[in-house]
């Protein structure tokens, strides 16, 4: 307690309950004191238990960053005050928000009970569900954050508290090794993960091509990769009946604030296996000759250019395109030259291009022969 000109301050050492500033039932009453509150004739002051006015405004008790709709976009902000807020009409204006994931925008604000919303507009920028440098400042606002007593709110720019979980951006299979059986599957986070230690187990791999089976999964930055046994099936780099599910895991994809990312259902991968071709054979018969061979996967486009000569530098004398496949993989395909358009005994280089649906591009080995007379 202290006493300058004509004011006295009491100093309160906080309690340990709950943060509070309403004044509820708080009293304050003043006994006549010899030594206390008094004139310089020594008239001495009194009043009974009163309730003091509320000069307390609202303090913020979090603060804390969203992706509500779990698409790896930063879409929201909640900020829970203290006690129960006066009508919110400022709009955006008492808000400052600067580095949103994404690039995001701030919205709108609507105020219920003691929680501020914000909403955000996702920004155009990749998807991250991290803070990053992303801050959030209120200013003081008549019409903004505040008591009933009208005691207005303000803080300094903060960063707010991770509750955006990972989301999965992309799903992709792979042949890494070109042998044409596919053996890893990548999944790529919206923000860099802790360490994973749930082995196998969230994962569910189902019809995986070849008859693969998943081996181990690891986890380097925001990618998770799991690496596939290839099976004893056939050659095969069309995803098919592939499906990928994972189910949210506590020592599996999060993040560092310990965000779950949440279960995702089957899923079959984005294709990123590119046909493997076989040797090409190439047989003559009569005025004309036929080039035939193997592919791993029976979807796509199938091409086959023919060059004057020893090797494919062009230019392109013929193209050919295959239009059906052998019914299992590998799969046969074979094209016949017209007859007599090849001229017989010229030498000609013939290179075979499988593009798969999903736009993988296999360029084959070229096979060089003399055409049939
Ligand atoms: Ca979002
Ligand atoms: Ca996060
Ligand atoms: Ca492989
Ligand atoms: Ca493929």
């Amino acid at each position: 307690m202290s006493v300058t000109g004509s004011t006295a301050t009491l100093t309160i050492s906080e309690g340990p309950n709950p943060a509070d500033t309403a004044v509820g039932s708080f009293t304050v009453a003043l006994a006549t004191n010899a030594n206390g509150i008094r004139d310089a004739a020594g008239n001495q002051s009194s009043f009974a238990a009163t309730a003091p006015a509320d000069k307390a405004a609202p303090a913020r008790i979090t603060l804390e960053m969203f992706d509500a709709n779990a698409n790896g976009k930063v879409d929201q902000v909640k900020g829970n005050l203290l006690g129960a807020l006066a009508a919110y009409t400022a709009a955006t204006a008492p808000w400052t928000l600067a580095n949103v994931p994404s690039g995001g925008t701030l919205s709108s604000v609507s105020v219920t009970g003691s929680t501020a919303t914000l909403t955000i507009s996702e920004g155009p920028n990749p998807a991250d569900t991290a803070v990053g440098s992303f801050t959030v400042a209120l200013a003081t606002n008549a019409n903004g954050i505040r008591d009933a007593a009208g005691n207005q709110s303000s803080f300094a720019a903060t960063a707010p508290a991770d509750k955006a979980a990972p989301a999965r951006i992309t799903l992709e299979m792979f042949d890494a090794n070109a042998n044409g059986k596919v053996d890893q599957v990548k999944g790529t986070f919206s923000e860099p993960l802790a360490a994973y230690t749930a082995a196998a187990a969230p994962w569910t791999l189902a019809n995986v091509p070849s008859g693969g089976t998943l081996s181990s999964v690891s986890v380097t930055g925001s990618t998770a990769t799991l690496t596939i046994s290839e099976g004893a099936a056939a050659a095969n780099t069309a995803v098919g009946s592939f499906t990928v599910a994972m189910t949210s895991n506590a020592a599996g994809i999060r993040d560092g604030a310990s965000n779950l990312a949440p279960t995702v259902g089957v899923t079959a991968p984005t294709d990123k296996a590119a046909p493997i071709l076989s040797t090409v054979t190439r047989t003559g018969g009569n005025h004309n000759d036929t080039l035939s061979g193997t592919t791993t996967e029976n979807n796509g486009t199938m091409t086959i250019n023919v060059y004057g000569g020893a090797n494919a530098s062009g230019p392109i004398l013929f193209t050919y395109t295959v239009v059906s496949f052998g019914p299992s993989s590998p799969f046969t395909w074979s094209m016949t030259s017209k007859n007599n358009e090849l001229t017989g005994n010229a030498q000609y280089t013939a290179q075979v291009i499988h593009v798969d649906t999903a736009g993988n591009q296999s360029n084959g080995p070229t096979v060089t022969f003399n055409a049939t007379p």
